[in-house]
């Protein structure tokens, strides 16, 4: 299996309820290291890049209205197969069908407010660790 890196938000509705030590948990015990971490307020300029690839859908105001609202934790996750294994660790999108066990299924309120963001794919993660990390950030 090949060692990869992951680009992981810990988002306003799990900050808010102080849930940073729970996610953080179940990320480690599904085997993946935290390598960078920092808790930020990100801007609407920020988040509407980081969104980009959703600007035509119905609720992309609402996202990115949300992604501001409060302070996320931004993190670079590694691990073997890192980016499929923290996918499955997050559970899916809409927490009603998440599985039972991961983290959406365990914290999330709503589809919107679904408490965790993790990279789809090897391009996407590149690009995302480096929109909110320099290199000497992350300490593998
Ligand atoms: P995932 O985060 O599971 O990869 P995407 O990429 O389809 O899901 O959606 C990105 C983010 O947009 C989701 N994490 C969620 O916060 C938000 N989102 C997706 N679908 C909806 C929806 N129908 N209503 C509100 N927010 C949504």
């Amino acid at each position: 299996m090949a060692i990869e890196r992951t680009f992981s938000i810990i988002k306003p509705d799990a900050t808010a309820r102080n849930l940073t030590g729970a996610v953080n948990a179940m990320i480690e015990q599904a085997g993946l290291r935290i390598v960078a971490q920092k808790r930020v307020r990100i801007t609407r300029d920020q988040a509407e890049t980081f969104y980009g690839v959703h600007r035509e859908r119905p609720f992309f105001g609402e996202l990115v209205d949300f992604m501001t609202s409060g302070p996320v934790v931004v993190q670079v996750l590694e691990g073997d197969n890192a980016i499929a294994r923290y996918r499955e660790v997050m559970g899916a999108t809409d927490p009603a069908k998440a599985a039972a066990g991961t983290i959406r299924k365990t914290h999330a309120k709503s589809i919107g407010e679904n408490s965790v963001h993790g990279s789809d794919a090897a391009d996407t993660a590149a690009k995302e660790i480096t929109q909110f990390f320099s290199g000497n950030e992350i300490v593998g």
